[in-house]
C-alpha cells in the first residue's frame, strides 16, 4: 500500500454557473464541515488551504447562447487552470474542492500543462453517471457541466468562445467509468475521438476490481500522472442524494471505495477534483461525508493491509 505522507493542497471553487441550478457552490464549505482537512492530517498527510477561488467574470468572453455563464466559467477556468498548476508544480497534491463540473476545465487544463512540463502523459479516469461530452453545438441544455471533456480534449468548438492556447488530453487517455446517462450526439463524439468508456453494463459484468486493474496497468506502463475527476452522481443516489443530476443504478458504496482503494495502492493519482456536491438538496450532510471517506480511501485509509502486489 501507499501509506507515504502526501502534501495535499485543498483549492476551493464555489461554481454553480455551469449547472443549471443554484447550490453547488456551497460544495466547498459543506467539504470543509465534514472535516475533509482533519481526516486527511489524521491519516498522516500534510494540508494547506487555498481557500475559495475569488473570481470576476471574464468580460473579454462572448455570452453564447449555447454555452450559458460562459463569463463566469471561464474566469473560473483560468483561475484553476493556473491555481492547479502551480500546486503541483511546487510538489503538492492538488485536490479541488467543487463546484459543479465545469471546474474541471480548468483543474485538468492545469495539469495538462504540468504533465507536458515533465514530458509524462497524463491521463484522466472520469467517474460519471455522464460522459460530459457536449459542446455548445451539441448540447441539449446549453450547461456547461456537461462539456468539460470535450473542452479539456481540444473539441475544435470551443475554439470560437475560449482561447485555445492551452495544453490539451489526448482522449485515448480518458477512461470514463460508471456511465448510464448519454445524449444523441454526445455518443457519436465520443466513439469518434476514442474516449474509453466504462459504462454501468461492463461494471456489472467485468467488476469494478478488474476494469481498474486494466486502467491502472495503462497508466503505469506509460509512466503517466493520473487526475481523478469523482461526479458525485457516479455513486447511487441512495448514497448519495446531495446532487442535481441523479440517475438510478450507480455505483455502490462498495465499488465506490474500491476504486479509490485501489487507485492509492497504485501511487498513480496526481490531482483529484470531488464535484457536483449540492448541499442545498442533500440529506443532512450525508453526501458531503460519503466524499469525504472516499477521499480518506484514496489517501491510504484501510480496512486492513494489503500484502503488496507484484507489479
Ligand atoms: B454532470 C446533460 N448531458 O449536457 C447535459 O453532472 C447532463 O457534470 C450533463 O455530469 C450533466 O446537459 C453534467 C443532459
Ligand atoms: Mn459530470
Ligand atoms: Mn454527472
Ligand atoms: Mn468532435
Amino acid at each position: 500500500m501507499n501509506a507515504q505522507s502526501q502534501s495535499v493542497t485543498l483549492i476551493g471553487a464555489p461554481l454553480e454557473e455551469g449547472s443549471g441550478r443554484r447550490g453547488a457552490a456551497m460544495g466547498p464549505a459543506a467539504l470543509r464541515i465534514a472535516g475533509i482537512d482533519q481526516t486527511l492530517i489524521e491519516l498522516g498527510h500534510d494540508v494547506a488551504d487555498l481557500g475559495d477561488l475569488r473570481i470576476v467574470p471574464a468580460m473579454d468572453l462572448p455570452n453564447h447562447p449555447k454555452a450559458h455563464n460562459l463569463r463566469i466559467v471561464g474566469a473560473f477556468t483560468r483561475a484553476l487552470e493556473s491555481s492547479v498548476h502551480d500546486v503541483a508544480a511546487s510538489g503538492r497534491f492538488p485536490l479541488i474542492l467543487g463546484g459543479d463540473h465545469s471546474l474541471s476545465m480548468g483543474s485538468v487544463s492545469g495539469m495538462a500543462r504540468y504533465a507536458a512540463g515533465k514530458g509524462r502523459p497524463l491521463f484522466v479516469l472520469w467517474l460519471d453517471a455522464h460522459a460530459d461530452f457536449n459542446s455548445p453545438a451539441t448540447s441539449p441544455s446549453g450547461n456547461i457541466h456537461g462539456m468539460p471533456v470535450a473542452f479539456f480534449c481540444g473539441e475544435a468548438e470551443f475554439a470560437e468562445i475560449l482561447p485555445s492556447d492551452r495544453a490539451f488530453v489526448d482522449p485515448k487517455n480518458v477512461f470514463q467509468v460508471g456511465i448510464r446517462s448519454v445524449d444523441a450526439r454526445e455518443r457519436e463524439e465520443i466513439h469518434e475521438h476514442g474516449v474509453n468508456v466504462f459504462d454501468m453494463r461492463a461494471i456489472d459484468e467485468q467488476g469494478i476490481g478488474a476494469i481498474m486493474r486494466e486502467i491502472l496497468d495503462v497508466v503505469a506502463k506509460a509512466n503517466g500522472l493520473l487526475h481523478v475527476s469523482l461526479d458525485l452522481d457516479f455513486l447511487d443516489p441512495e448514497i448519495a442524494p446531495g446532487v442535481g443530476t441523479t440517475v438510478p443504478g450507480g455505483a455502490t458504496f462498495r465499488e465506490a471505495h474500491l476504486v479509490m482503494e485501489m487507485l492509492s495502492d497504485s501511487g498513480l493519482v496526481s490531482s483529484l477534483d470531488l464535484v457536483e456536491l449540492n448541499p442545498f438538496l442533500d440529506d443532512r450532510g450525508k453526501s458531503a461525508r460519503v466524499l469525504v471517506e472516499l477521499t480518506a480511501s484514496l489517501f491510504g485509509r484501510r480496512i486492513f493491509d494489503r500484502p503488496t502486489r507484484a507489479a
